[in-house]
């Protein structure tokens, strides 16, 4: 297993529209490996393919106190979304150090393959289901800022350029 160097936002490979997976194999197994062991050391609750500069569509996440509930989805889709929203203070292992709040559906429905290409279906609800949400929009290409006003997207970019200048 490897630790992964995750991409930092505003990197232009975080766009890049992930493809669907079509081969369930060995190395699609490695790189589930890889993702869950780079998100537990980061720490995180989440992290999706696209974040490790990898365009396919699988995620995983564990929001379990023990960090011993792994969840891996692969090709996931959301079937279903409650109208009831509910706001929760995001973070992301691409933004480092910012945290704003984001509304989104409260309860979900997910249709998702496991690593040996069999379908299931899960409801989320709570941190799950923002953590799945959030992660989806990685697989699309959308980063949660995105969702912030330009001006707060714009003040981020300046805190993080400053980070790294910092860094060097
Ligand atoms: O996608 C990512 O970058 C991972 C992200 C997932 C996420 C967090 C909060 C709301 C929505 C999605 C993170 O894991 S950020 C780190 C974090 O939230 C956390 C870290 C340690 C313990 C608990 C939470
Ligand atoms: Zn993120």
């Amino acid at each position: 297993m490897a630790l992964l160097p995750i991409l930092r936002y505003p990197d232009p490979r975080l766009k890049i529209v992930a493809k669907q997976v079509t081969r369930f194999d060995d190395a699609l197994a490695r790189l589930a490996a890889d993702m869950a062991e780079t998100m537990y050391d980061a720490p995180g609750i989440g992290l999706a393919a696209t974040q490790v500069d990898h365009h396919v569509r699988m995620l995983v996440a564990d929001v379990s106190e023990q960090h011993n509930e792994l969840k891996v989805l692969v090709n996931p889709e959301i079937i279903e979304s409650s109208v009831e929203t509910s706001p929760y203070e995001e973070g992301c292992l691409s933004v480092p150090g910012i945290y704003d709040e984001v509304v989104r559906p409260a309860v979900i429905r997910v249709r998702a393959q496991n690593l040996k290409g069999e379908s299931f279906e899960l409801q989320a609800d709570g941190l799950l289901a923002v953590c799945i949400q959030h992660e989806i929009d990685h697989l699309d290409g959308k980063v949660f800022v995105e969702y912030l006003s330009e001006l707060k997207q714009n003040r981020i970019r300046t805190k993080l350029k400053k980070q790294e200048r910092q860094k060097a």
